[in-house]
């Protein structure tokens, strides 16, 4: 039965879950409190050149502290659920070896908090803040030890926190990580493999989820559910005709084929080998296995369409359509705007693999967001982004597709990575000086929609 209803009539299915986001190193601060580990941003962040205005996650808005104010700013939003991330190096410092209490007893703190606030936790063991002892060690992903660390560290955490978390994502964006950290440079470690060893990184990345989804399942309790949180590269048809539905999910298959499709189909596509050639991962098909351990639940990550393709009488089945040079943007040059693409993200989700249970675990917009004298952020840009994209995930559920909840990327404005504190995605505006959080306006839209469970 649907609840509330706005004036477009396009209301969720009662029990739609409304939530926002974050990430450990993006928000937390304390970087050298309470016998943290140093990761590889901090290292990464301290290279002078790296991040814009050599920025770092030294500070970052303080969350470390300031958990209880923000936990407040969630409820405010009458949002019902909170995914966070757990700093790796604040449980085992080194990565491994000996757990230390302290860094625990923050996420049991948080933990605690939120559901005494009636907020569902939802726990992502890895935002890319990978111990730097890890990275040292076994040159991070890079060595197979990494992924048995990590898998170790995920029962550890499944163990300590389930009696309280429900669900746990292994990785964030694997992608990301993987592709910007040891292929491209830009994000940390900073490396630019060749082919071969980037694939065999990407391909430890895959095992560390599998290895993490089974000591979950070893270590929690029964009730512990799992899932993976990866930004899903979307090929949106471009018309919404069988034929372009689809070559679009046949290039879907194709773009993710090192993550989400050998995840979820414990194979790499003929396609996908036979272009890596001599530069193929080396993997057994016990790691198949492994890597494919069945899920719970999906979380993806969406912002922008990978591509617009069409269908094509190639080798391929589909072509991609080059995206215009005055295709609009948000002020992340990246994010080309596209609200359909959280609809198609749904259903080929549905239609390729045939999950049952899918989060949006990322959806947001960034923009220039300027306090006035009133202080309001008049940030109709977000708004719009919000009505746009969420008419079209309530167009995806009106069409069966099984999306159970939507997580806005962020909460507040933070650490965006390579760009450091000049990006903002926040529902509240962060006053890096102060501290102090400031409601956007957007804030309140989402407040209303949450409330009412529809798009207004
Ligand atoms: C998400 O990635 C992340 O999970 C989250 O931590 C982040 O804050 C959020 O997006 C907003 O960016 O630096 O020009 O090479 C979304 C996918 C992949 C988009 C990396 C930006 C970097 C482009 N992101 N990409 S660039």
């Amino acid at each position: 039965a649907a609840a509330g209803g706005g004036a477009h009539g396009l209301s969720f299915p009662a029990g739609f879950l409304w939530g926002t986001a974050t990430a450990s190193y993006q928000v937390e601060g304390a970087v050298n409190v309470d016998g943290r580990g140093p990761s590889i941003w901090d290292t990464f962040s301290h290279t002078p050149g790296k991040i814009a205005n050599n920025d770092t996650g030294d500070v970052a808005c303080d969350f470390y502290h300031r958990y209880k104010e923000d936990t407040q700013l969630i409820k405010s939003l009458n949002a019902k659920a909170f995914r966070f991330s757990i700093a790796w190096s604040r449980i085992f410092p080194t990565g491994k070896g000996a757990p230390n209490q302290k860094g625990l007893d923050f996420y049991n703190r948080l933990v605690d908090e939120l559901l005494a606030n009636g907020i569902q936790p939802f726990a992502t063991l890895y935002h890319w803040d990978l111990p730097q002892a890890l990275q040292d060690q076994y040159k991070g992903w890079q060595g197979r030890e990494t992924a048995q660390a990590f898998g170790d560290y995920a029962g550890y955490m499944a163990e300590k926190l389930s009696d309280r978390v429900k669900h746990f994502f292994t990785l964030n964006e694997l992608w990301t990580f993987i592709q910007l950290g040891y292929g491209d440079g830009v994000f940390a470690p900073g490396l630019k493999l060749p082919p071969a060893e980037l694939n065999q990184a990407r391909h430890h990345a895959v095992l560390a989820h599998g290895l993490a989804v089974q000591a979950i399942r070893a270590h929690g309790r029964p009730d512990t559910r799992v899932g993976l949180a990866e930004n899903i590269k979307v090929a949106v048809p471009y018309i919404e005709t069988p034929e372009h539905i689809k070559a679009a999910e046949i290039a879907t298959r194709e773009f993710n084929a090192g993550y989400t499709t050998v995840i979820l189909e414990g194979k790499y596509t003929d396609t996908f080998l036979k272009n890596a050639g001599a530069n193929a991962p080396k993997f057994t098909a016990e790691d198949l296995k492994i890597i494919s351990s069945p899920l719970d639940f999906c979380g993806i990550n969406i912002y922008n369409p990978e591509a617009y393709v069409r269908a094509a009488d190639n080798a391929e089945g589909y072509e991609k359509i080059p995206f215009a040079k005055s295709h609009p943007t948000s002020t992340s040059k990246w994010e080309l705007l596209a609200p359909e693409v959280l609809y198609w993200g749904a259903r080929h989700m549905q239609n390729i693999w045939k999950v049952k249970e899918l989060y949006i675990t990322e959806n947001g917009c960034s923009g220039t967001d300027e306090l006035t004298p009133e202080n309001r952020v008049n940030d109709t840009d977000r708004v719009a982004f919000l009505r746009g994209y969420l008419s079209q995930l309530q167009r995806a559920v009106t069409d069966g597709a099984p999306v159970k909840g939507y997580f806005y990327w962020s909460l507040v404005d933070n650490f965006e990575w390579a760009s450091g504190y000049g990006i903002r995605f926040g529902l509240f505006y962060m006053d890096y000086k102060t501290l102090k959080r400031y409601p956007k306006a957007s804030a309140e839209y989402f407040r209303t929609m949450a409330q009412q469970n529809a798009v207004l």
